[in-house]
């Protein structure tokens, strides 16, 4: 099994996963090679040739641990072994060496803030058994009288231990029978929050680690890992915007302790990509997460430039400004320059499609998809490529809540029809089809065959309609396709420096129509010009900025090769002139 070499270069700042754009598989929806209608680690291995056309360097794999799948792989019930659906660890095997074989690096999904409550863990721990007792977070009720809230579930005249709310709705506590005492989870009920305060967790959690890295891979993602430390005593949170009592475990007291302890026991070897999740994390947060000095991380996912328009409510979102988002990017672009780095991504599993949410999903889905592509390919930091992305995929249609299947949306569904925000879904379905999650999780589309491609059974989630024109197969036969334009894309970020080390600098902040910016290394220069409207618009490239010996690397549309003072930009246009 040959595992990559390092591309790290003589310069001591140089890291391959600074250089490396990596590809992220959601494996529920990537391939189906055994026809039950749910993706798997073989359909993975028959498509490892398709990402090394692509030009990716590594994969962040989405679990496949063995689960119940309550949120699809993100509620653990046995860390070291695969779900059956997905294969087994011989599989793994096969796709880690298919990967390595083609030096593609592999980066595992780590969901260590809490497990399945079908781990033996849990089960243990219910019934205080041992060491285990104390593996989550246990709490004795708290007397109606004593709370301003109310817990529908739960002994009579009890209420949850605080008023914490979890992430896909209701409150962040369950009455266990058994255990006869509340259990914490942020998210949903199946999915219990480890006691990271109890030190032979984290062994347990590192020692996890080191065996997955045993195995070969060459990194992990952190699933929320800024969440693990939770405020002593537990308060309660105040009713401020988003998820109450969120300020009590985003950021926690002890998180940089224990992030520097796995640091210690597990992951001192710089050549692993580590990337953690950190929603709610500003920029502050992140370089103590990423600084050379801080916890050791190589980036951070932060969520600032896709909740920016949450309002308090992501079913809120859709009322943004171009201004605004330049100036979270450019926050976060200028904030990690010197010391830390920056991932770089406008979609994931759990974000609607970016030419949806950011761009024209319509007349111009081809130029908005190239347009969002070269964002996200010449700002600094590692980008981030979501399965389907590279094809411009959009968001789907739900027309109904049979269609939906991710916990956070049905949910959010159930909850609004209770409390009399809607009276039928119909209320509420240009939400969900605007930021639900299952828009990034409907199958990957292959070609234009039934079910795209993506299996011979029954899909899990139902095909986005346009498969039969947005497809691989097509893309990849069209040379002026999202796919082509994504592949010169990440080439040109490989042959360029500019592209990966040069310092960012923002043009025209004020400008609502255009992201404009410079990059700059030594004598490398570059100049990115996008215009995110779907109307014309005329630029005036700022007279301090130098155009000599800029030539023109990439454009999704035809341009001269030179640039001049002043042009006008077509719908979407999106420009990269480097110097050569
Ligand atoms: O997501 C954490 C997280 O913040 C998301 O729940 C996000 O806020 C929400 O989905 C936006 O609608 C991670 C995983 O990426 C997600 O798939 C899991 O559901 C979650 O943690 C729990 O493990």
């Amino acid at each position: 099994m040959s595992k990559p070499e390092s591309k790290t270069l003589e310069q001591p700042d140089r890291q391959w996963w600074k250089e490396a754009v990596v590809y992220q598989i959601y494996p529920r929806s990537f391939n189906d090679s055994d026809g039950d209608g749910i993706g798997d680690l073989g359909g993975i291995i028959e498509k490892v040739d398709y990402l090394d056309a692509l030009g990716v360097d590594a994969v962040w794999l989405c679990p496949v641990y063995e689960s119940p799948q309550a949120d699809n792989g993100y509620d653990i019930s046995d860390y070291r072994s695969i779900h059956d659906t997905y294969g087994d660890l011989d599989d793994w095997r096969d796709l880690l060496d298919a990967l390595h074989d083609r030096d593609i690096r592999l980066i595992m999904d780590l969901v260590v803030n809490h497990t399945s409550d079908e781990h033996e863990w849990f089960q243990q721990s219910r019934r205080r058994e041992g060491e285990f007792e104390d593996y989550y977070i246990w709490r004795d009720g708290r007397s109606a009288d004593d709370a301003d809230y109310d817990t529908a579930d739960g002994p009579t005249d009890e209420v949850a231990p605080n008023n914490w709310e979890a992430a896909f709705g209701g409150p962040a506590w369950t009455y266990d029978v058994e255990r006869g005492q509340w259990y914490l989870h942020l998210f949903d009920e199946k999915q219990p929050d480890l006691n990271w305060r109890n030190p032979t967790v984290r062994d347990s959690v590192y020692e996890m680690m080191n065996w997955w890295l045993s195995q070969g891979i060459d990194g992990f993602r952190m699933d929320v890992i800024n969440l693990i430390s939770k405020t002593e005593g537990l308060p309660d949170g105040d009713a401020e915007s988003g998820q109450t009592g969120a300020k009590h475990f985003m950021n926690g007291p002890k998180v940089h302790d224990y992030l520097q302890e796995m640091h210690q026991e597990v992951l001192t070897d710089d050549s692993l990509l580590t990337v953690g999740e950190a929603p709610g994390a500003h920029v502050d947060d992140a370089q103590q997460y990423v600084g050379s000095d801080g916890d050791g991380l190589s980036m951070v996912f932060q969520f600032e430039h896709v909740t920016f328009d949450h309002d308090g409510d992501k079913w809120d979102a859709g009322d943004w400004s171009l201004v605004e988002f330049k100036e979270i990017l450019s926050k976060w672009q200028n904030g990690l320059a010197d010391d830390g780095w920056n991932s770089i991504y406008l979609n994931n599993h759990d974000q609607p499609r970016m030419v949806s949410r950011f761009g024209d999903d319509g007349a111009y889905r081809t130029e908005s998809a190239k347009l969002l592509a070269t964002l996200t390919h010449t700002l600094q930091g590692t980008p981030f490529v979501y399965q389907g992305e590279e094809l411009g995929m959009t968001n789907a249609e739900f027309a109904s809540t049979e269609e939906l299947r991710d916990v956070e949306a049905l949910n959010f569904v159930e909850a609004a029809i209770e409390a009399g925000d809607a009276a039928t879904y119909d209320d509420v379905r240009d939400a969900i089809e605007y930021v639900g999650r299952d828009n990034a999780r409907t199958p990957m589309q292959w070609d234009d065959a039934e079910h795209a491609g993506f299996t011979d059974g029954e899909p899990w989630i139902d095909c986005n309609s346009n498969y039969e024109t947005v497809n691989v197969a097509r893309a990849r036969a069209n040379e002026d396709s999202v796919w082509h334009y994504y592949r010169d894309l990440i080439e040109l970020r490989e042959e360029h420096d500019v592209l990966v080390y040069g310092e960012f600098s923002l043009l025209c902040p004020e400008d609502p129509a255009v992201f404009a910016y410079t990059r700059t290394l030594g004598e490398e220069h570059g100049l990115v010009v996008l215009n995110f409207e779907p109307e014309p618009v005329e630029f005036e490239v700022p007279a301090d900025v130098t155009l000599d010996g800029l030539e023109l690397a990439i454009a999704n549309t035809e341009v001269p090769t030179t640039p001049r003072p002043s042009f006008e930009l077509g719908p979407y246009e999106a420009r990269v002139y480097l110097t050569s």
